[in-house]
């Protein structure tokens, strides 16, 4: 066996290519990390030997389910419901749960892929999972989001648990839906553990849960910058989304004394030119969480600003940072050139692989800050860690313990890519490949420690 059982980059990609067919996102997830494992890997015959990356690109379980339930109208609807169980080497599995219509068995394998080396790069022990249903939220009562949450919840119980498999938000899945699902579990169970994290404050949930991801990704971009002597002062920043990571992001961007640019949905974005200000910030997360509205409704309330519709995305306004933070494949190649032509030099990817692989390529090729989600993004899923060893010991720490703990992370995150993603002789930091190999190094001594299993 050994390094003759090793075959080449292209062979790689192709049998996953063969092995996972239909699954774009999850080819391109894992083509996107094997690029730089790869050269890692070169001289290193035990992680050939024990099919390291193969095993780890190759979910321990993909669970897929039915979800009936019954709308306001009295229609039965039927949803499907997945859990994907990636990787438990290093904790238990952990990760959010997405409904949205475009969801799919590939694109949540490619989160979840992701998620593995996200969670290993926090240094909380937690493995690597993703979930949800092509169930869409949008026009749907409370009750009816309810009655599928219940439903959702009465098959994945059984696959869960505060030691198995600890679920959390993501898109479509905020306070509201954790609420429901949780109340569903401990219906069946008859336990209160820390099964899923972003719970409410009342119970069990952690102080700063609900900012982490945005608040995070920033803090990571602040940390790229201070490599070139920078800080987030004065410069203008264009972010995509407008839901929780979005409008966290432009919150602590302002905090740092940045101007935020732009936000978007589905439909299209709003460019303000006077700048999203804290008040602006808090009248769209009211927008987006109480009235569960459109972000094309902010050009009526500030008067200043425009609304660009059919979906259009904000690359082509002018900025210094951009934070990609609503979905997978929203910047490509194009889009990456026409940022970095306009003056941008960093970007900070709030949203898991917002960026495709022909972006990825423009942005490592100009060598301009690029952080990938895995990394920029971590601090949600490490907040969520928090939670869960506040649960195990039921305790609550106190907000300025749990910010501090946020930033020691990014922090952390930002030490471990520029170990891994320097070059000799260059003060240029690949931060898509440190983040990688950290995360994938880590993983990959736990596989080693409990031989084929
Ligand atoms: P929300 O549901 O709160 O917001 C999602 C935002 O992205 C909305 O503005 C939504 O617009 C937009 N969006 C969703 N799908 C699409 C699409 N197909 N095309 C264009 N816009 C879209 O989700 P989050 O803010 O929680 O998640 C955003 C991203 O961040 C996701 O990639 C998620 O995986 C990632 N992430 C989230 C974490 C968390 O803690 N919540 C942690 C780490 C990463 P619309 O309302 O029109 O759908
Ligand atoms: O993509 C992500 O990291 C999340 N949606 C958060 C996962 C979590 O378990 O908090």
């Amino acid at each position: 066996m050994a390094v003759s059982d090793h075959v080449d980059l292209p062979t790689f990609i192709a049998g996953v290519s063969k092995r996972n067919p239909g699954q774009p996102e999850f080819v391109q997830a894992v083509t996107e990390v094997a690029e730089d494992i790869y050269d890692f890997i070169g001289d290193k015959e035990q992680y050939h030997k024990y099919q390291i990356l193969r095993r780890i690109a190759e979910p321990d379980r993909v669970i897929s389910f039915r979800v009936c339930w019954e709308d306001d109208a009295g229609n039965i609807r039927v949803q499907r419901g997945w859990r994907v169980q990636n990787n438990n080497s290093i904790g238990p599995y952990k990760g959010g749960i997405r409904f949205h219509p475009s969801v799919t068995e590939s694109v949540l394998k490619f989160l979840a892929f992701e998620q593995t080396f996200k969670n290993a790069l926090t240094g909380l022990p937690m493995g690597g999972g993703k979930g949800g249903s092509n169930f869409n939220p949008k026009g749907k009562s409370s009750n009816e989001v309810m009655r599928f949450c219940q439903s959702f919840m009465t098959e994945l119980y059984r696959h869960i648990g505060a030691d198995v498999d600890v679920p959390a938000g993501d898109i479509g899945v905020g306070g509201r839906e954790i609420g429901y699902m949780f109340g569903q579990y401990k219906r069946i169970t008859n336990e209160f553990t820390g099964v899923l994290t972003g719970k409410g404050l009342e119970w069990g949930g952690s102080l700063i849960r609900t900012e982490a991801t945005g608040y995070g990704a920033t803090y990571f971009l602040l940390e790229m910058l201070k490599t070139k002597g920078k800080d987030l002062v004065g410069l203008n920043a264009v972010i995509s989304g407008s839901g929780n990571v979005a409008t966290h992001a432009a919150e602590k961007v302002n905090q740092l004394g940045g101007k935020v640019l732009t936000l978007s949905d589905s439909e299209g974005y709003i460019y303000d030119p006077e700048g999203i200000t804290q008040d602006k910030v808090n009248w769209v997360k009211e927008l987006k969480n109480k009235r569960r509205g459109r972000i094309s409704e902010y050009v009526k309330e500030f008067t200043g600003a425009q609304f660009h519709g059919g979906g259009a995305r904000p690359w082509a306004v002018p900025c210094d940072v951009a934070m990609p933070c609503a979905t997978q494949n929203e910047l490509n190649g194009d889009d990456a050139k026409l940022l970095i032509k306009n003056g941008c030099f960093a970007v900070s990817e709030g949203a898991n692989m917002p960026t495709d692989l022909k972006g990825v390529h423009v942005f490592k090729d100009a060598k301009i800050l690029f952080a990938p989600g895995k990394a920029a993004n971590a601090g949600g899923v490490a907040v969520s860690g928090l939670e869960m060893s506040q649960n195990s010991s039921r305790i609550s720490w106190k907000e300025e313990d749990l910010q501090k703990m946020l930033i020691d992370i990014m922090q952390g995150i930002h030490k471990s890519c520029v170990e891994y993603g320097g070059s000799a002789g260059s003060d240029h930091i690949d931060y898509v490949k440190g983040a990688n190999i950290a995360g994938f190094k880590k993983v990959a001594d736990a596989m080693l420690a409990y031989g084929v299993v």
